[in-house]
């Protein structure tokens, strides 16, 4: 409706525009066309004039108008470091073009109103004027070196050289159509090595090289990106397909992704999520609810976020690419981190592709340091009897032997400090066995199992009086002997608290 109607006052416009010129031949046949050409550029210049003063009001009005919606004015100040530089840049860049801007356009406009066509005027002819070139390249050059400068400054802030004695966290995007591949360091802050030769489309996209040490604790993020505040952050840059963008606005950061070349930049967030909200909030329009038909969202700025952006148009899928930043303090940090689980543990680990496959990791020794501390602690406070014996879940023997498999050590030292932590305590060592075989053969067996166990503990220095050990054979299955599952978990050392 609103179309058809801007149509038909187009039209009618176009009407009046032609009638007016009909009139005006007719009126030049009656009065002499010199009289009626002088009255046409009088009129035309005055409505020069009057173009340029509404137009550079309503131009200057609009910049003032939508000020606290562009980035760098209003509530929109830097939430990074070097961002305010960049600002700067931006703010000085403007007011010189501005200045430009208005001067020329009142020059010009006002030209054409002082030396329109008038009887007797003619033109004046200037073939060169030194003064004229000197001024118009002396200016502009000066002008444009101290933006220049001020770029390069700024410019060598994202793009410095760190070292490894910088501190620093690291983060890697990889786009790809469409959407970002984000590698997170966890607790170490570096990033593994990756090896194109490891790209398995399947089980490791990035390539990513899981014998280094700096991978163990890599995450991929699957949802929004969490960063500390007042941190250094180099983001790694990379594509796979196309060219992409990695585009942080309100960081002023921005760098193409480039398949087959990685780029980077530094940057380091000085304004928490929550502060930035907190800014907004001073600002009527961001008062106003987030969505109308659900009330319970509250208003926008309580659900403002920071958000990462492909600033390239690299397909149709290309808006999909948005992902949510969140910058937190150190604290909050610290929390989401340890909630988080590595993407080696979770899905390398174990399984044939895995590098360090039959050998133990630090955190899985402390995670079972942990762990048997905290079972034993259990059975210590209990007052039922049933609860008085522990499973020693990572105690293995080698294939129908006695003898203990070397990976045993860690559980059996952790056994042995948890002991000598405990001196009253007196505890029996108990082997337990399936029902496959013959049962005097399994009675021998886990009888020299647990022997054995007791044996190592008695090595590292424990008193002989406070350990026993037994064996039972397949005498009291846990599990179903009929199944792979149940045999497993009948084959078995216990530790039970006869006193304490
Ligand atoms: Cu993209």
């Amino acid at each position: 409706m609103t179309g058809l109607i801007a149509f038909l006052i187009i039209g009618l416009l176009a009407v009046i525009v032609v009638q007016i010129g009909k009139v005006s031949d007719l009126a030049a046949k009656i009065r002499g066309e010199e009289e009626v050409a002088q009255q046409s550029n009088d009129r035309t210049a005055v409505w020069l004039v009057g173009f340029m003063v509404i137009f550079l009001i309503l131009g200057t009005g609009s910049m003032y108008y939508f000020k606290d919606v562009m980035l760098g004015y209003g509530p929109h100040s830097s939430a990074s470091e070097h961002g305010s530089l960049i600002d700067g840049l931006f703010h000085s860049t403007l007011v010189v073009t501005f200045i430009v801007f208005f001067i020329t356009h009142i020059l010009l406009f006002w030209y054409s109103y002082k030396y329109r066509s008038r009887e007797g005027n003619k033109a004046q002819f200037i073939s060169h004027n030194n003064t004229i070139e000197l001024v118009w390249t002396v200016i502009p050059a000066i002008v444009l070196t101290f933006l220049v400068v001020k770029g390069l400054v700024a410019w060598n802030n994202i793009m410095p050289d760190l070292g490894p004695e910088d501190e620093y966290l690291e983060i890697e995007a990889t786009g790809y159509q469409f959407a970002w591949e984000l590698r997170h360091p966890g607790y170490d802050g570096k990033l593994g090595t990756k090896d194109f030769r490891l790209i398995n489309p399947g089980s490791n996209s990035l390539g990513i090289d899981w014998s280094d040490d700096k991978s163990i604790d890599d995450i991929i993020i699957q949802n929004e990106i969490v960063l500390p505040v007042d941190t250094t952050v180099r983001v790694r840059i990379t594509s796979k397909d196309v060219l992409h963008n990695f585009y942080l606005p309100h960081f002023r950061v921005k760098m193409d992704a480039i398949p087959g070349l990685p780029t980077y930049f530094i940057f380091k967030p000085t304004t928490t999520t929550e502060e930035y909200r907190q800014k907004l909030r001073d600002y009527p329009e961001w008062n106003e609810p987030y969505d109308e038909s659900d009330p319970d969202l509250g208003p926008r700025w309580k659900n403002f976020n920071y958000e990462l952006a492909c600033a390239e148009l690299c397909g149709k899928g290309h808006y999909s690419m948005r992902r949510i930043l969140k910058i937190v303090s150190r604290e909050e940090y610290n929390d989401w981190l340890a909630g988080q689980e590595s993407t080696y543990m979770t899905t390398v680990r174990g399984k044939d592709s895995d590098p360090r496959k039959g050998q133990l990791l630090d955190i899985e020794i402390k995670e079972r340091a942990k762990e048997l501390k905290s079972d034993f602690q259990n059975a210590l406070s209990s007052e039922s009897k049933d609860d008085k014996t522990i499973l020693l879940k990572h105690v293995f023997y080698n294939t129908g032997s006695a003898a203990l498999s070397d990976l045993s050590k860690y559980e059996l030292d952790n056994l042995t400090g948890i002991l000598k932590a405990n001196p009253t305590v007196k505890v029996e060592l108990a082997g337990h066995t399936d029902s496959q075989g013959d049962e005097s053969s399994n009675l021998e067996l886990s009888k020299n199992r647990a022997q054995n166990v007791m044996n190592y503990v008695l090595d590292k220095g424990l008193d002989a009086s406070r350990l026993i050990y037994t064996g039972y054979g397949e005498t009291l299955p846990i599990g179903d002997n009929g199944t792979d599952a149940g045999r497993e978990q009948n084959r078995r050392t216990e530790l039970r608290i006869v006193s304490q």
